[in-house]
């Protein structure tokens, strides 16, 4: 009863920010985005009865109490579906730069999920380890899949129709995202919390929920047209919306820091120069940069030479979940 698998992570191009469902992670809106083959997340569960307990193996050592709490009740709702009641060992390797902020939870959960339904005996298509995922974090339904994802965030209370698909077309669009790790000193509030207490007090809130879905037929349309300039336009909009959200919360609070506002400034200045450059920012202090192919040494070059970026990971889309040996 083993199984290893492997995933992505993703970054959103038009962001998901606020559940409406805690427990079930729904979703207030719908996201879009591109899975990553540079960052990813490798995952073995082994169920056996022999085990009084799980055990979770982060990067070769046994991971925090916080931590593994995560894992077991996401194996318990994996238990709940296949209806066994054996506990695990979880081994799970990132090849994403966690410390430098750069999130993990979406190839983490998406590759969990993979792995720990094979493990179980379960036959799972991809809609519902996507459903599955969800579940342990709203973003890891996303990195089920490679390329350009969409999760729909869903009508239904008990979230059966909210999961991530492919768009359909134009799949192949080989972007390239640079990811900026910035001079970090603060302590981020972290996704989740900052999300909960934007739905509750920030008066922006409703300004990203009436915008967020025009958003997202607009970043589709630019995807299926490969109209770039547009494209970047609405991602780099809809990522300063989701910011502007929480300057509005009770208590406020703000990802960015200076050495982000710096990288902003500079893909803008790369666009007034005639470099086709857009970013966007996850909750953190990171910068991520999209640009064609075809300038991405151009923007490379430009981003490494600014004293407040540290590193910066060239990234293009990846692929969705795999299993290995396969
Ligand atoms: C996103 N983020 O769409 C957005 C944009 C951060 C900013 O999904 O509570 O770790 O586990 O569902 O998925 C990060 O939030 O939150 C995230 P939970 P998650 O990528």
């Amino acid at each position: 009863m083993e199984a290893i698998a492997k995933a992505h992570t993703n970054i959103a191009l038009i962001k998901y920010w606020g559940k409406r469902d805690e427990t079930l992670f729904l979703p207030m809106n719908s996201s879009l985005s591109i899975t990553l083959d540079r960052f990813y997340t490798t995952t073995a569960v082994q169920f056996c009865s022999c085990l009084n307990k799980d055990v979770f193996l982060l990067n070769g050592q046994i991971a925090s109490e916080a931590e593994t709490m995560k894992i077991v009740a996401f194996l318990d709702h994996v238990r709940n579906i296949a209806g066994k009641n054996m506990y695990a060992i979880v081994n799970s390797v990132n090849k994403v730069p966690t410390a430098a902020g750069f999130a993990s939870s979406a190839s983490g959960f998406a590759a969990l999920a993979a792995a720990a339904t094979k493990a179980i005996g379960m036959d799972t298509d991809n809609k519902t380890l996507s459903q599955i995922a969800r579940q342990g974090s709203g973003s890891a339904c996303r990195s089920i899949y490679g390329g350009y994802v969409e999760w729909q965030k869903g009508e239904e209370v008990d979230g059966s129709d909210s999961f991530a698909k492919p768009i359909s077309d134009k799949q192949d669009w080989n972007l390239s995202v640079l990811s900026c790790l910035v001079a970090s000193n603060e302590k981020k509030v972290l996704s989740r919390e900052g999300m909960k207490r934007t739905v509750e007090t920030s008066p922006f809130y409703k300004g990203w929920l009436d915008t967020v879905e025009k958003d997202l037929v607009q970043a589709k349309r630019a995807i299926a047209e490969r109209d770039f300039e547009m494209l970047g336009t609405v991602v780099e909009a809809n990522a300063l919306k989701m910011h502007a959200t929480t300057l509005g919360a009770n208590p406020p609070f703000m990802y960015w820091q200076s050495a982000t506002l710096e990288v902003m400034e500079h893909v803008q200045q790369l666009r007034t120069s005639g470099i086709e450059a857009y970013f966007t920012i996850d909750a953190g202090p990171n910068v991520k940069v999209i640009c064609h192919q075809k300038d991405e040494q151009a923007v490379l070059e430009h981003l490494a030479t600014l004293p407040s970026v540290q590193n910066v990971y060239l990234c293009h889309p990846g692929p969705g979940i795999s299993y290995l040996p396969d």
